[in-house]
C-alpha cells in the first residue's frame, strides 16, 4: 500500500468523523463570488477592461456598465494583443450569458432515465459528498476521477485540482486540454526542457516568412490573423494544410500536402537544409544538443521520397528550404492540423528542430510556435494539477511535493506521488468499470470526445456523474446524475493565460441567474461540506488564490513571483510569463531564449526525432474516404453551448451540419451540392448535406466538429507521447442516400 493510499484512508476516517460548515456561511463569506451584486471594484456605470473568454489569442474587451450591470462592449484600443478589434464571438461574449438553457440551481436526477429535479445547494453538496465518498472508501482513490477544462480561470482550476486531489483524495484528473495542446506540451518539454511557447504576437510584425502549419487563424484565431496583415515587412506566408482554407486562400503560397505526411515532410526541408548547408552551426554548437543523430536520421528523407509522400513536388520542397535557409527571420507556427494526430509530438519537434538549426529562435519574427486553442489552455497547463503538479512542478519528484505542500500548508502526504491516467484511460477506466464516479467541470465531452457512437452509453456506466456548467441542455449534463449550476465568463473574477503566455484579468460584470455560483465559490463549498475546508482557509478569493499560485511558481520557468496582484494585470495590459520578483524588463512584448538558454540542465535544446509510424486507419477499399475535421466559422465554438444562444452567431454560422467533398469524387458517386448523403465509419454512420467543393482534396472530406455526430466516425487512436486524440483523420465511406 502506497504512502498516499494510507493517508487518504486515514483522511477518510476524518472526515466521517467530521460534519462541515453550512452552506450559508460560504455565501456570506467577504470572497465568496457568484450570488449576490457586481462587486465594488466595478463602479456600476463604468466602462471595465477584461479579455475575451472564447478564444486562446486573449482579446481585452471594454465592458459598458449601467447601474451594476453590463449592457455592451467594445474592443479596447489600448490592449497591446487586439489593439481595438475583436471576431464576432468576442462582440457577442454578452449574449451567451443570458438563455433559457442557463443551469440556475443544482439538480438531482434519482434514476438515470428520470427528470432532475432542483434542489438547493446544501443538499446538492451533501449529495456530492454521500455519493463519492463511500465509493473512494470501498474502491480506493482510484474509483473517482475528474474532467477539468481550458476554458475557466487559473484560480478556479488551481482550486478544483487542489480539492480534488488533496481535499477528496483521487489520483486521476485530466482536462480537455488534453484534446488539444497536450502535444505541444509534451514537444517543448522535451526539446525545451519546459512547456513554454517562446513567442510575443510582436513576432507575426517582425517575420519575414510566416510558416502556417495545419492552422486556420482565419477562423480560429481572427484576431491573430489580424496581426499577421499588420506586418509591414511584406512577408512571405506559407500555409501548410491538405485543405484550401480560408488562411490558405489569403496567404502568398499554400502547400496542399497529403493529409498526415507533414512529419516526412519537415523531415525532408531538414535534410535539403544539411545538403545546402543552410543552417546556424554556432547556434547549433552553442546552444543544442542531439543535432549529430538527428542528421543522421534524416539522410533517409531524400527528396524523391519525400515528394512522393507528401505531394509537394521537389521544386516546391527546395523552394521552401531555400526560404526557410535564407537567414531572413522565420517564424513557424502550428495548431490542431500537427498537435491531433497519431504522431503528433514529432511533429511538432520537427518544426522545432526547423527553427533551431536555422538559429530562428529568440529574435524577433522568429520561433517555433504553437497557437493555444482555449481562452486559459495555457492557464490549464500551468495550474490545473492534472498532469503535472501546480505550477509546473512534478508529482514524481519529493522535492516538488514537500515544496507545494508547504506553501498550501497541506500535510505532503495528501500529494499523491504518482502521475493522472490521460483522459483516453480515464474514459477506459469508466468503459471498464474500475472508474466508478466522474466530475466533469466546463467541457461537452459527449460531444466532443473522439470516436463514439453513443457516448451517454459510455458515461451510463458510471455509478456516479456530476457535470459542472453553465447550460443544463448540454450533451454531457443529459446524462449526470447531478447538475451544479455554474456562473460564466463575465460572472465571476480571475485571471487567464493567452497563447503569448499573457496572464489578463477578466471581472464580474454581470450577475449570474438563479443560484449558479462562480466554479471557485463551488469549490469552496464542495471542500467545506466534504469536511476538508480547513485546509483550503487560504483560498479566500480568487485574488488570494493568485497569490498562492504566484508563490506555487517561484523558481520554475514560469515564475510570475514578481507580479503586483491583480492591479498590474488590470493596469499594465496583461503580464507575460516569466515575471519573477526583481524583473526590470516590464516590456509589452517579451519572448523567451533571447540569450540561448533552454530549461534543460545544460541549458541546451534537443534535437528530438523518431522513425515514421504506421497510420492506425489509411483508407482502403471498403473505407476509400479519408475524414479531416475542426473549425467551421468563426462564430460556432466547438460545441455551441455558448455560441447557439447569441442569435446574431447562429446566423453568421451555417445552419446545419455539413460534409465539404471534392468535384472528382461527388461526380464519381452521383453527388450534388445540397444533397444528404451518408459517411459510414467503422464506427458509426451519420447522414449529412453535402458541400461540393474543391477546397477539399481529392479522396477526402472535411467536416466540421460542432455537431454532435462528428465525432461518432472519429478514430479513438492517440499520439503515443502526448496521448492527444487523432481527431484529424479517419477512413470512411461516403454514398448518396436513397429515399
Ligand atoms: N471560431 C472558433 N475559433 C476557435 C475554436 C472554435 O471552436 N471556433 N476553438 C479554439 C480551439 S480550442 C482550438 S484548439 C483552435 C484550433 O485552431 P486550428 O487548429 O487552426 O483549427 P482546426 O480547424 O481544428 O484545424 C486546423 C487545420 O488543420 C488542418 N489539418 C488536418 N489534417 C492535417 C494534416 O495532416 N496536416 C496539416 N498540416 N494540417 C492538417 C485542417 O485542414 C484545418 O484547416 O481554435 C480555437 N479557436
Ligand atoms: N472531431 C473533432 N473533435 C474535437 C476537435 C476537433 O478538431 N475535431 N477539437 C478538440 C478540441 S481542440 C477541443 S479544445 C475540444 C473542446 O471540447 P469541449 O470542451 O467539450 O467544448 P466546449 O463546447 O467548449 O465545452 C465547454 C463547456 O464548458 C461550459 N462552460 C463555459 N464556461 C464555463 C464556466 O465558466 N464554468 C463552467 N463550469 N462551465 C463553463 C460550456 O457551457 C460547455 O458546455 O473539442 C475537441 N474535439
Ligand atoms: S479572437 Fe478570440 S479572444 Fe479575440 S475576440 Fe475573438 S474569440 Fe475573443
Ligand atoms: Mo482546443
Amino acid at each position: 500500500m502506497s504512502t498516499f493510499t494510507r493517508a487518504n484512508e486515514e483522511i477518510q476516517k476524518r472526515i466521517r468523523a467530521f460534519s462541515g460548515p453550512l452552506t450559508e456561511s460560504l455565501v456570506r463569506e467577504p470572497g465568496a463570488y457568484g450570488l449576490g451584486q457586481v462587486p465594488s471594484s466595478v463602479a456600476p456605470d463604468a466602462t471595465t477592461a477584461m479579455v475575451c473568454g472564447f478564444c486562446a489569442t486573449g482579446c481585452s474587451l471594454n465592458i459598458h456598465l449601467r447601474r451594476g450591470e453590463a449592457t455592451n462592449l467594445t474592443a479596447n484600443f489600448d490592449y497591446p494583443v487586439n489593439r481595438g478589434m475583436a471576431c464576432p464571438k468576442g462582440w457577442e461574449a454578452l449574449a451567451p450569458l443570458e438563455s433559457a438553457e442557463r443551469a440556475t440551481t443544482p439538480m438531482l436526477r434519482t434514476k438515470r432515465s428520470d427528470a432532475p429535479q432542483t434542489i438547493d445547494w446544501q443538499t446538492a453538496a451533501e449529495t456530492f459528498r454521500d455519493r463519492f465518498k463511500p465509493i473512494i472508501e470501498k474502491h480506493g482513490p482510484e474509483s473517482v476521477a475528474f474532467l477539468s477544462t481550458g476554458q475557466i480561470c487559473s484560480e478556479e482550476m488551481a482550486f478544483l485540482g487542489s480539492f480534488a486531489k488533496f481535499g477528496m483524495g483521487v489520483i486521476h484528473g485530466d482536462g480537455n486540454t488534453r484534446q488539444c495542446m497536450a502535444t505541444a506540451v509534451r514537444a517543448y518539454k522535451e526539446s525545451f526542457g519546459f512547456d513554454a511557447p517562446p513567442y510575443t504576437y510582436e513576432d507575426f510584425e517582425e517575420s519575414d516568412v510566416i510558416v502556417l502549419v495545419g492552422s486556420n487563424m482565419c477562423i480560429a484565431h481572427p484576431i491573430m490573423w489580424q496581426r499577421v496583415l499588420q506586418n509591414t515587412r511584406d512577408p512571405e506566408i506559407v500555409v501548410i494544410d491538405p485543405r484550401r482554407t480560408e488562411t490558405a486562400m489569403q496567404a502568398t503560397q499554400h502547400l496542399a500536402i497529403k493529409p498526415k505526411s507533414d512529419l516526412t515532410f519537415f523531415y525532408g526541408l531538414a535534410y535539403l537544409l544539411i545538403e545546402k548547408g543552410l543552417l546556424d552551426e554556432v547556434f547549433i554548437k552553442e546552444h543544442c544538443d542531439d543535432f549529430e543523430t538527428f542528421e543522421a536520421h534524416v539522410k533517409d528523407f531524400d527528396t524523391a521520397r519525400v515528394a512522393e509522400e507528401s505531394g509537394i513536388d521537389a521544386e516546391g520542397l527546395n523552394a521552401l528550404a531555400e526560404l526557410i535557409g535564407s537567414g531572413k527571420r522565420v517564424s513557424f507556427w502550428w495548431t490542431m492540423g500537427v498537435n491531433q494526430s497519431y504522431e503528433a509530438t514529432r511533429t511538432a519537434q520537427a518544426i522545432i528542430n526547423l527553427a533551431l538549426m536555422t538559429g530562428n529562435i529568440g529574435k524577433p519574427g522568429t520561433g517555433a510556435n504553437s497557437i493555444t486553442g482555449q481562452c486559459n489552455a495555457m492557464g490549464s497547463r500551468l495550474f490545473s494539477n492534472t498532469t503535472n503538479l501546480l505550477g509546473g512542478h512534478d508529482f514524481e519528484k519529493a522535492a516538488d511535493r514537500e515544496k507545494v505542500a508547504e506553501i498550501l500548508k497541506i500535510p505532503v502526504e495528501r500529494i499523491p506521488d504518482q502521475n493522472s491516467l490521460p483522459y483516453h484511460a480515464i474514459i477506459e477506466g469508466v468503459e471498464s468499470g474500475e472508474i466508478k464516479g466522474l466530475w466533469i467541470i466546463a467541457t461537452n465531452p459527449a460531444h466532443s470526445w473522439i470516436g463514439r457512437e453513443d457516448f451517454s452509453a459510455v458515461l451510463n456506466k458510471l455509478d456516479f456523474l456530476v457535470v459542472q456548467d453553465m447550460y443544463s441542455t448540454t450533451e454531457t449534463a443529459a446524462c449526470a446524475d447531478l447538475i451544479l449550476p455554474a456562473a460564466g465568463w463575465g460572472e465571476k473574477d480571475g485571471t487567464l493565460i493567452n497563447s503569448e503566455r499573457r496572464i489578463g484579468i477578466v471581472k464580474k460584470v454581470a450577475k449570474a441567474p438563479g443560484q449558479a455560483l462562480a466554479d471557485f465559490s463551488i469549490v469552496k463549498l464542495l471542500a467545506n461540506v466534504w469536511g476538508c475546508g480547513d485546509w483550503f482557509k487560504q483560498w479566500q478569493s480568487p485574488e488570494a488564490a493568485f497569490r498562492i499560485l504566484q508563490e506555487l511558481s517561484e523558481g520554475q520557468a514560469c515564475d510570475i513571483s514578481g507580479i503586483d496582484g491583480y492591479r498590474q494585470i488590470d493596469e499594465e495590459g496583461g503580464v507575460q510569463w516569466p515575471f519573477p520578483k526583481g524583473t526590470t524588463d516590464t516590456a509589452k512584448q517579451r519572448r523567451l531564449f533571447s540569450d540561448g538558454q533552454f530549461f534543460t540542465p545544460n541549458q541546451k535544446a534537443r534535437f528530438v526525432y523518431e522513425t515514421i509510424q504506421k497510420d492506425p486507419e489509411p483508407p482502403c477499399n471498403n473505407y476509400p474516404i479519408r475524414l479531416l475535421t475542426g473549425r467551421g466559422s468563426s462564430s460556432q465554438w466547438h460545441t455551441q453551448t455558448r455560441t447557439r444562444q447569441s442569435a446574431v452567431l447562429r446566423k453568421l454560422g451555417p445552419k446545419e451540419n455539413y460534409v465539404e467533398i471534392h468535384p472528382a469524387d461527388a461526380g464519381a458517386l452521383g453527388i450534388s451540392s445540397g444533397q444528404i448523403i451518408s459517411v459510414a465509419s467503422r464506427r458509426g454512420r451519420i447522414e449529412i448535406k453535402a458541400f461540393v467543393t474543391s477546397t477539399v482534396q481529392k479522396g477526402t472530406v472535411f467536416i466540421p466538429m460542432h455537431e454532435e455526430t462528428t465525432n461518432q466516425l472519429t478514430l479513438p487512436s492517440f499520439d503515443p507521447h502526448s496521448h492527444q486524440p487523432n481527431y484529424k483523420s479517419c477512413a470512411v465511406k461516403v454514398t448518396p442516400v436513397s429515399f
